[in-house]
C-alpha cells in the first residue's frame, strides 16, 4: 500500500468504491468520472505504479479479470462493442499513479476514437 493512493484506499475500504470483482490480487470497480455506463477499471491489489513494475503473475491475473469483465460488462449495460487500455505514465495521460485497466463499454454511433476515448 501508498499513503496518499486513492486506489489504495479503495483496496483497504479507507473510501468508498463501487466493487465489481475482488480476488486475491486484483479489484475491479466502476470509475468514479465514467467515460460511459459500466466504464469499469481493473487494478492490482498491491501498489505498483507502471505496468513495468508489475510482477508477471498479477500482470496475467489482470488480463484474466479483464478478459473475464468485458462481456460481463457489456450485457450489463447493453453495449456494442469495448475499448480496454491502460494508460501507463503520465505523458500517456496516466492520471492516478497505480496501474489500471479501464474497460469502457461502447455504443454504435458513440462517435468516440478508441485512443481518445480511454485517454479521456
Ligand atoms: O484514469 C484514472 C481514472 O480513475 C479516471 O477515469 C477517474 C478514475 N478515478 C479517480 N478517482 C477515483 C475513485 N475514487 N473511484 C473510482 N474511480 C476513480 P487515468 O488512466 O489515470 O487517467
Amino acid at each position: 500500500m501508498s499513503e496518499d493512493c486513492i486506489f489504495c484506499a479503495i483496496v483497504d475500504g479507507d473510501i468508498p468504491g463501487r466493487i465489481v470483482r475482488e480476488t486475491e490480487t486484483t479489484l475491479a470497480f466502476l470509475d468514479a468520472n465514467p467515460l460511459a455506463p459500466g466504464h469499469t477499471l481493473v487494478i492490482p491489489k498491491d501498489h505498483h505504479a507502471r505496468l513495468d513494475d508489475l510482477p508477471d503473475d498479477v500482470a496475467a491475473d489482470i488480463f484474466r479479470d479483464v478478459h473475464e469483465l468485458v462481456s460481463r460488462v457489456e450485457d450489463a449495460v447493453d453495449a456494442d462493442a469495448t475499448t480496454v487500455g491502460i494508460n501507463d505514465g503520465e505523458a500517456a495521460g496516466q492520471e492516478v499513479p497505480h496501474v489500471h485497466a479501464h474497460i469502457v463499454p461502447r455504443f454504435d454511433g458513440d462517435g468516440g476514437h478508441p485512443i481518445h476515448a480511454v485517454a479521456g
